[in-house]
């Protein structure tokens, strides 16, 4: 398999650049850790190493070194397609290099041959009560299919450690090819009632595949919007909290399955994932509110309303970045080149013309600007994917190009299990009474 062989050809360099950084270079200290820090939520703590993304405050998200626009226009694109391919992506994420038509082709062949879904995962999902969360259903029957972890197998007939990575490889492989239909069963379920299986069709890509089994009605526009959207979410470095939980659950060596399960637990939380579904509910408030996309002035009032209520938000702030994020700019390129009259997208513009500076003028928010989630449900809601509970689901098939590469890539180099070390509040009360004493 292409990426297997990819990978193999760069680990020795990789695992040399490794070890010689833990066994030479151990004692180097990379930075204090402030009281601050630790009962902030170890924010900033620079205590994570990935090489798959880097979140510029500055600049937004480096997906190997190259920023969104790059991404876009390098990676290969389906035949009369704006959007690349997401196998392309996944390649680049994996591998750390812009792959060819050829190779993106690949990786998109080796999904359709992976993609079929057990039939007892559907039963299981069936006999789900429906007024069930969609990301409690998803999270699930990625935890169903776990008993087909070539990892977990491996493992336990006694796998040397040197090749953890080729199981996990394997494992990531089949996870992802899977999830999109999934989402889409679950979508169709949950809404619709439907309760047919979808089928992967080898002869389209990922993002048509999706958009098909989602049963929209315009597939081809709304194909474009999956790979788009998917790309987006993929990876945001490894401090987030759907990253985060993947690598520490994997670190146990937790096959991708359990780790990717509690990833989607993690996104499914109001402060994470789940924003996206709250930020489309706001505008539309808005909308409601003003009997549609109303003046600077009302908009500028409404905002001031929501914060008063003690409520954030949504969509504005972000834990790292300190700009508009380069995700946020994305979609609403998409948005204004192909449906610009939008009611909704001509809000969201609005929005975001006049909440920085409200927000600014409340002077808390660290950064004032738009994240992902300010217009990313916008866009579904646009091509008819009008339920917003959904749309965390959506965010976690993305999530899983970057994560589980990140999970390849932790085996491979042989990450340890991750164990920091807490402090009681007395303790940190003394380490606060010795620095004011010294
Ligand atoms: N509206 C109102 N207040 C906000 C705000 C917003 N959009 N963003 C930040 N603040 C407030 C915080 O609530 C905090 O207030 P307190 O001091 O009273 O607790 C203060 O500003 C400082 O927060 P911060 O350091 O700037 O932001 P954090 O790193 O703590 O939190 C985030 C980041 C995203 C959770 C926060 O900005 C927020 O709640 N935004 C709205 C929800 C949202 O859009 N989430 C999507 C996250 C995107 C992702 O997961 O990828």
């Amino acid at each position: 398999m292409i990426l297997h062989e990819q990978i193999a050809s760069q680990l020795p360099s990789w695992r040399e650049r490794y070890k010689s950084l833990a066994k030479e270079h151990g004692e180097v200290v990379v930075a204090n850790v402030t009281v601050g820090q630790v009962i902030g939520g170890m924010r900033d703590i620079k205590s994570l190493v990935t090489d798959i993304s880097y979140v510029d405050p500055a600049t937004g998200i480096k997906f190997r070194g190259m920023s969104i626009p790059e991404v876009l226009k390098a990676l290969p694109k389906p035949r009369g397609a704006k959007i690349p391919y997401v196998g392309g992506l996944y390649y680049l994420l994996t591998v750390g290099e812009v792959p060819t038509r050829e190779q993106a082709e690949a990786v998109e062949t080796e999904w359709a041959k992976r993609a079929d879904v057990p039939d007892y995962v559907f039963k299981m999902l069936k006999s789900m009560p429906r007024e069930t969360h969609p990301m409690t259903l998803f999270s699930q029957a990625v935890l169903a299919l776990q008993n087909n972890s070539v990892f977990a197998r491996r493992y336990h007939e006694g796998m040397k450690k040197d090749v953890y990575w080729e199981a996990a490889l394997e494992d990531s492989l089949d996870l992802t090819a899977k999830l999109p239909v999934l989402a889409a069963f679950i979508y169709r379920l949950k809404y619709f009632g439907e309760t047919k299986k979808p089928k992967y069709n080898a002869r389209q890509d990922y993002g048509m595949n999706f958009a098909r089994m989602m049963g929209v009605a315009d597939v081809k526009g709304y194909a474009e919007l999956a790979r788009l959207y998917f790309i987006l979410h993929s990876d945001h470095e490894s401090g987030n909290v759907s990253a985060h939980t993947m690598h520490l659950v994997g670190s146990a060596l937790s096959d991708p399955y359990l780790s990717f399960s509690a990833s989607l637990n993690g996104l499914a939380g109001p402060l994470h994932g789940l924003a996206n579904q709250e930020c489309l509910g706001w505008l539309i408030d808005v909308k409601s509110h003003m009997g549609g996309v109303p003046s600077r002035e009302q908009l500028y009032q409404f905002a001031w309303d929501t914060l008063n209520s003690g409520k954030v938000i949504p969509g504005y702030g972000h834990a790292v970045l300190r700009v508009p994020d380069p995700r946020f700019t994305a979609q609403m390129e998409f948005a204004k080149a192909r449906f610009p009259e939008d009611e909704l997208v001509r809000l969201a513009d609005l929005v975001f013309d006049v909440v920085p500076a409200v927000l600014k003028e409340q002077g808390k928010a660290k950064n004032p600007a738009p994240n992902v989630d300010a217009i990313s449900g916008t866009l579904q809601y646009y091509y008819g994917v009008r339920e917003f509970d959904f749309y965390t689901v959506l965010f976690g098939v993305g999530r899983a190009l970057g994560v589980t590469p990140n999970y390849v890539w932790a085996r491979a180099l042989g990450m340890p299990l991750e164990r920091p070390k807490s402090l009681t509040t007395a303790m940190l009360e003394d380490v606060v009474a010795k620095a004011a004493a010294a």
